[in-house]
């Protein structure tokens, strides 16, 4: 009597204990997102913990369902009948008078009966009906039970589909089972021992242990138990079952299965939802690996552009270089004597200039700025290029993806799709607009603003020719000056030598000055173009760097909280079967 007590003070305190926890279980998931059909059964759990216990009899239409709960309570109280006719969810309840009313799906029928005063009896539509509704309000209704009766029929024992429905109630659902073979009386005992050893293998096979099977004619005690004919009762073995249900569902083994199936209700949907946020943890992480893939791709490839951009800067030298070079010769070949004439010309001496130095260097020069200049484009379009090839390559293995994996997850495949479309969007819109000539011109133009910017400093002309016909002439001027401060002979001996090797070193001068300042310029303007085309690529794909950080902080926070609850009702779960086991007597 003291233990009762103690047992309904300790149900008490586990229903509240589990109640908040599933509470808080249903109040994550909902969060999350996850689908309402599988928030549903958490929802209808919590409801279910403190209504009365649930006895559910399912098997396939015609085998004898409602037939047995007729029997059970003997009275015709459902519908029997060699048609799936029963396309409600048929809950049975204690009530002082009958009355029934159908709300949806279910139809709920109230009964002065004793029996149901402990056990509230379900009827099902059963499963493999012509109906396929009927099978999926069947199985749909299975986490709310608390025992299921499976009825079999001698004449067709284990389908296909009984089999698949054994397994959702015993693996998925872990319920208990008892197994009904039905209708006896229509086969020979020793067919029947058949039938018994094969559901026996079978049922191992599927359920993992040996099930209960009760072989029984519900027709036969129906008419037994209406006639009180005892011999007929014997023979259909319906009191078997009564006795085995009596026992096996006692109150204690009531209270433990009524706190334990709920929880076995929600392992699995949990169990889902964390594989569901560990699935998209790893397309985060993925996401955001390759994310720094391409942004490391994107730093090497500006390294190593710069690096072959040396080449072009190195090619406007050797141009200067080679320049240089003829003015040596040519200062040589000039600052002789005997053209005196041509030297005090002025003109005279810049035309020769022009002509044997300076050349076609100008236009050379140009040739290589220009290439440099469609070649920065093209290694830009590239960058954006490979950005949009990235991105695309990347949706459409996730279309495969999502085909073998399933839906990765609502709303968050949703946003971030839509995250990755936007940035091939953006590339792609700029690659579209992208005018290779008109990008290529303004590089050469900012290349030549460069040059005319040097040539400004030293004599306002526009080009390179102008630039180093004005530096030789303001050594020719230096020379002509001492000419004409007469002493020919003298100077022609003296000084001209002295003064030819003057010019030549003030003129190498002067071109290592420009050489150094055009490797400065074109380098920087290299540099601001490429740097300018990283920028705007980085830009386009910093949504998806924000997308994964902000996902990975709620789906962490979600699987860490969510990971808590499951163990703490894998613990209260411990608590309870420890607690209620069949050995343990404490209570
Ligand atoms: N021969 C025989 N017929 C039965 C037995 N139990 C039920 N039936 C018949 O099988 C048919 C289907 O029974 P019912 O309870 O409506 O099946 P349900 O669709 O599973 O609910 C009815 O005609 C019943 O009379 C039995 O033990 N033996
Ligand atoms: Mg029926």
């Amino acid at each position: 009597m003291e233990g009762k007590t103690v047992l309904k003070e300790q149900y008490h305190a586990w229903v509240q204990a589990e109640k908040t926890l599933l509470w808080n279980i249903y109040n994550r998931l909902v969060k999350i997102g996850v689908l309402p059909e599988e928030t549903t059964h958490v929802r209808e759990a919590i409801d279910r913990l403190e209504d009365l216990f649930l006895l559910v009899v399912v098997g396939e239409f015609n085998s004898g369902k409602s037939a047995f709960i007729n029997t059970l309570l003997e009275q015709k109280i459902l519908e029997e009948g060699p048609t799936p006719t029963t396309d409600l969810i048929n809950i049975l309840k204690y009530g002082e008078e009958s009355r029934s009313r159908v709300v949806d799906n279910l139809r709920l029928t109230h009964f002065p009966l004793e029996l149901l005063k402990n056990v509230n009896i379900v009827d099902t539509p059963g499963t493999n009906s012509i109906i396929r509704e009927h099978d999926e309000l069947t199985m749909n209704f299975i986490p709310q039970s608390d025992f299921v009766v499976f009825v079999i029929s001698v004449d067709r024992p284990l389908t296909d589909s009984e089999r698949e429905f054994l397994e959702l109630i015993s693996h998925k659902w872990k319920r208990k089972i008892l197994f009904l073979l039905n209708k006896i009386d229509t086969k020979e005992p020793e067919d029947i021992d058949v039938i018994l050893t094969y559901l026996h293998t079978e049922g191992q096979k599927i359920l993992g242990i040996d099930p209960i099977v009760f072989p029984v004619s519900v027709k036969q005690a129906f008419q037994a138990k209406q006639t009180k004919n005892e011999d007929l009762l014997q023979q259909s073995r319906f009191d078997e079952v009564e006795r085995y249900l009596i026992q096996a569902l006692n109150e204690k083994e009531r209270i433990r299965l009524k706190l334990l199936n709920p929880i076995y209700t929600v392992q699995p949907v949990c169990q889902t939802a964390q594989n569901s946020l560990h699935e998209k943890l790893t397309v985060i992480a993925e996401d955001m690996r390759r994310l720094r893939q391409v942004e490391k791709q994107l730093a090497y490839t500006q390294e190593d552009l710069k690096e072959h951009s040396t080449r072009f800067i190195l090619k406007v030298e050797n141009i200067l270089l080679d320049l240089r070079n003829r003015a040596y010769d040519f200062v040589d070949d000039f600052l002789q004597l005997r053209n005196i004439w041509d030297i005090t010309s002025k003109d005279k001496a810049e035309l020769q200039f022009n002509t044997l130095v300076v050349k076609d260097s100008s236009q050379q020069i140009e040739d290589v700025l220009t290439e440099a200049a469609d070649w920065m484009v093209k290694k830009s379009m590239k960058a954006w290029d490979d950005t949009l090839n990235y991105y695309n390559q990347q949706l459409n293995h996730d279309l495969y993806r999502d085909k073998i994996l399933g839906e990765v997850g609502g709303q968050f495949g949703y946003d971030r799709d839509k995250i990755y479309k936007s940035v091939i969007h953006q590339a792609r819109d700029r690659i579209k607009t992208f005018d290779y000539q008109q990008e290529s011109r303004k590089i050469l133009k900012t290349f030549q603003n460069a040059m005319i910017h040097f040539a400004a400093a030293e004599v306002g002309a526009i080009g390179i020719g102008a630039v180093l016909v004005s530096i030789f002439s303001t050594l020719l001027l230096d020379i002509t000056g001492v000419l004409a401060s007469g002493a020919l002979v003298t100077a022609g001996f003296f000084i001209l030598p002295r003064k030819r090797r003057q010019a030549k070193e003030a003129f190498n001068t002067s071109i290592q000055e420009l050489i150094a300042d055009l490797k400065q310029h074109i380098a920087h303007e290299f540099d601001e173009y490429m740097q300018a085309t990283f920028e705007q690529i980085k830009e386009t794909t910093s949504p998806v760097d924000r997308f994964c950080r902000a996902e990975h902080d709620e789906l962490n926070t979600a699987l860490t909280e969510l990971t808590t609850f499951s163990q703490q009702l894998a613990t209260l779960q411990r608590e309870i079967t420890h607690a209620l086991t069949a050995s343990n007597e404490n209570l």
